[in-house]
């Protein structure tokens, strides 16, 4: 390993050991592991040709892989070797591994999902590959300036990206614009074709995703945007060199960038065609794969699962009929049950604004065929829906891939669910949820086609890497099978009761917390006590997560500390970290209000040790890493009804913390598992929060009936946190008194606070913390991304795995 680290220094990047800086080193580690990951993915590569299995493809706008070196390292067991080999070359590993930068290819849940199903399916030997978009720009990195989030963009390849392999030769025109034009061909079929389209091409670049245990390495093939031959010619002859550079810096801004806003891009012209950039990029290279083995296009269901990561690729839906049709003269009906036997959707999210449509404008200007196709397909399913149906107008227009009002667009999820033979959601709530809302009409006229699988995480990086210190302990008690067979973590329950097992535990978590205390005096400036309660929300900041609701405990329990300042109260240490999407006005005024309320508490000499708040900046894999581990309370206090999953709830409690949460997503199915009381759930549930909507609720009667949430909004609204501003806080305050309170933060309030209380009395009771911490750890085994992996396989994607 040492020679291979030297050789690659010298050959790779082309430095020597005297004068390498600690980036150089990484870059030499990165390359002397990917050779090792290399020779084990042209073998399995080969061995799913040879075999011809059948492949899954995981269609996603956004993979949020994070850093590479250490998750390879450990799913290659060379973590030691690499480790002391440079430590013999002088080198800090920690300190080398510090300087890589992630890839932070997605804006939360739904593209760090991605990531954990993509290292399941290799460990489970599932041939999945991931398919997506190399934006140049990931998501932005978020600074806070004077208390406000300021972005910057992220040029994460600018050092290069050592585990990529770029493929010049992989690559695929897409069009764009121009016309249909329908004809009649000499032997009398009618035809259609896509004429006068611009052209942008699509190149690969893989990257290898290896198991754990090392034996099999998956692909994940991105693509980056390039200008076309022809384009560059086109001008060049009519001599405008600089007009073609101009044309071709264009076309290649497609993969420039990723949307960093989750739930809402409206109209945007760019997103929609980033979306159908890679769709049909992927569609070529499936079907191009799939025909070097195969003529018969009825097989390629047997070959083939797509998988819709929300709506983002539906397109999937209308190119593969139009490929199958158009160019391939496959008859529609059979070209339809191919298309239906091929794809599936999960759907994450049932918030309204966050269901997908475009203008009908658009897709004529844009993809012409593609809306004809999409007419064609809405058609037949309505006429379907008619023929059962006769006389329900309202099913029709509910069902129907158009919208129609103002403006026509096309509902993709719409488009998704008919297209696919199974849609699933990634909670049982959320499922439930959307078979009685949102998709009600399609439960009801295809019973059986909505399923559940709920989400996972890997337990490879979010146990095993992140928390190298309860990892250790874990094995040295139950051995090491736990890491590919999570359930086997159930053999560490009868330990809580093991008076030197605890005392570990509590010294591993005290650990864990001292390094996180330690990294936010040095990068934050803010002393915080590694014995106090480590209370933590981390996730992207959205009103229906409602950060607000945490907010206002901390400023109760700040009053009640001022207004006795001999009160006795539990250390608490309240973390929130989180990026807002940078359109989102009010997420950015929350982050400004975390930031004014820890400047005041934590400068507060009344307040000693008892409280500190502190706003954890530039949120992102790697953060979450040091954070997890460090959780003693996992905040998951969204309304009930509103988050699908959720998957940091899933990361904390297997990491031991406790979840303070609503009956909400995961939090429902963890409570099944963990035990209600080895939780602290509080609020409405999601029936009544429906019924709240329906028959109204007087949010300000609330406040008023409340003094401890009068007082708290009272405090931020009249500008006590914002001296130099009083009014700051005014709108935001609004959303929950005169603007109607949509999240119920005020009906929730004072469940929520006495949750808090429950948890302040357990927590004073250290041994019964740890029995309960213990036990959440050993009952999370449900929640490995390899339990949901399977569950995908086995009838979503028909792929038998042998168990
Ligand atoms: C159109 C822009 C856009 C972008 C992203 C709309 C919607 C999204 C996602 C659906 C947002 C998202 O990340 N959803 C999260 O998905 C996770 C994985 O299933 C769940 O655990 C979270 O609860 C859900 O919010």
């Amino acid at each position: 390993m040492k020679t291979a680290i030297l050789n690659h220094l010298l050959y790779t990047v082309g430095k020597q050991a005297l004068g390498a800086t600690a980036r150089d080193w990484f870059l030499a580690a990165a390359h002397a592991v990917r050779d090792r990951v290399t020779e084990r993915w042209m073998p399995t590569l080969d061995g799913y040709y040879r075999d011809d299995v059948k492949r899954v493809y995981y269609l996603s706008m956004e993979f949020l892989i994070g850093r590479t070196l250490v998750n390879s390292l450990i799913n290659l067991d060379l973590y030691d070797t690499v480790r002391d080999a440079l430590q013999a070359l002088g080198q800090d590993f920690e300190e080398v591994a510090a300087w890589e930068v992630e890839a932070a290819l997605g804006n939360g849940g739904l593209g760090r999902l991605a990531a954990c199903l993509l290292d399941s399916m290799a460990t489970t030997g599932v041939a999945g590959f991931g398919y997506g978009i190399r934006y140049d720009y990931g998501m932005f990195t978020q600074h806070i300036e004077h208390g406000w989030q300021v972005e910057s963009p992220e040029n994460w390849l600018r050092y290069g990206n050592p585990w990529e392999f770029p493929r010049p030769g992989v690559i695929f025109p897409v069009r764009f614009g121009g016309r249909v034009i329908h004809f009649r061909d000499s032997r009398g079929h009618d035809c259609t074709q896509w004429v006068d389209a611009e052209e942008v091409m699509a190149m690969a670049y893989d990257i290898p995703v290896p198991g754990f245990g090392g034996e099999r390495v998956n692909n994940l093939r991105l693509w980056s945007a390039k200008s076309t031959r022809e384009f560059d010619l086109k001008y060049f002859n009519a001599g405008n060199y600089i007009e073609a550079v101009r044309d071709k810096n264009e076309s290649e801004t497609l993969s420039k960038v990723l949307y960093p806003s989750d739930l809402t891009v409206r109209g945007k012209e760019l997103r929609f065609k980033q979306e159908y950039f890679f769709v049909a990029a992927s569609i070529q290279d499936i079907l191009a794969r799939f025909r070097k083995s195969h003529s018969n296009w009825d097989r390629l269901p047997d070959k083939v699962a797509i998988q819709l990561n929300d709506t983002h690729p539906a397109l999937v839906v209308a190119e593969l009929m139009r490929v199958l049709v158009d160019e391939h003269r496959v008859p529609w009906e059979q070209a339809w049950t191919i298309t239906q036997g091929c794809c599936a959707y999960t759907n994450h999210t049932l918030l309204p604004e966050a269901l997908e449509t475009w203008p009908v404008e658009l897709f004529a200007r844009v993809l012409p065929r593609h809306l004809e196709i999409i007419y064609q397909i809405n058609h037949e399913f309505l006429q379907g829906v008619r023929y059962r149906h006769p006389g329900d107008s309202e099913l029709l227009g509910r069902v129907s891939m158009i919208s129609e009002g103002a403006e026509k667009r096309v509902r993709m999820a719409h488009l998704a669910v008919i297209g696919s033979h199974k849609v699933n959601g990634v909670a049982a709530i959320h499922t439930g949820l959307m078979k009685s809302t949102i998709f009600s009409d399609f439960e009801h006229l295809s019973p059986g086609k909505i399923v559940n699988r709920t989400n996972g995480v890997t337990p490879r990086r979010w146990l095993l890497a992140a928390n190298p210190r309860l990892s250790a302990l874990i094995t040295r008690h139950i051995g090491a099978g736990w890491i590919t067979e999570l359930d086997q973590l159930r053999r560490l329950e009868p330990l809580a009761d093991d008076p030197a097992f605890c005392a570990e535990f509590v010294e591993v978590k005290r650990a864990n917390k001292r390094a996180m205390a330690e990294m936010m005096a040095q990068r934050l400036g803010i002393e915080t006590d590694p014995d106090s309660l480590f209370d933590v929300q981390v996730k992207r900041i959205h009103e229906y997560k409602r950060q607000l609701l945490n907010l206002l405990h901390v400023v109760v329990r700040y009053a009640r500390i001022r207004a006795n300042p001999l009160l006795e109260s539990q250390p608490r240490t309240v973390i929130i970290g989180g990026k807002a999407a940078p359109g989102y006005v009010l997420a950015k005024l929350i982050i400004k209000l975390v930031n004014d309320i820890s400047e005041v508490v934590n400068n507060d000499p009344l307040v000693g040790r008892r409280l500190r708040l502190v706003f954890l900046p530039n949120y992102n894999v790697s953060v979450a890493e040091m954070v997890m581990p460090a959780a003693d309370l996992s905040e998951q206090i969204s309304t009930a009804g509103t988050e699908a999953s959720g998957t940091g709830n899933m990361k904390m409690a297997m990491n031991g913390a406790l979840t303070i949460g609503t009956w909400d997503g995961a939090n429902v199915e963890i409570c099944e598992e963990v035990g209600e009381e080895n939780m602290f759930l509080f609020g409405l549930t999601a029936q009544e929060v429906a019924r709240y909507r329906v028959d109204g609720y007087d949010a300000c009667a609330r406040v008023r009936a409340n003094k401890d949430l009068a007082m708290a909004l009272d405090m931020i609204a009249s500008g006590f946190f914002s001296p130099d501003q009083p009014d700051r806080y005014r709108s935001l305050i609004d959303t929950l008194t005169v603007g109607g309170d949509h999240y119920l933060l005020t009906a929730d309030f004072a469940s929520y606070m006495a949750a808090q209380d429950r948890v302040d009395r357990a927590y004073a009771d250290a041994e019964g913390w740890t029995r309960k911490a213990i036990l959440n750890v050993a009952r999370m085994g449900k929640f490995s991304s390899d339990r949901t992996v399977i569950e995908y396989a086995r009838d979503i994607w028909g792929v038998d795995l042998g168990r």
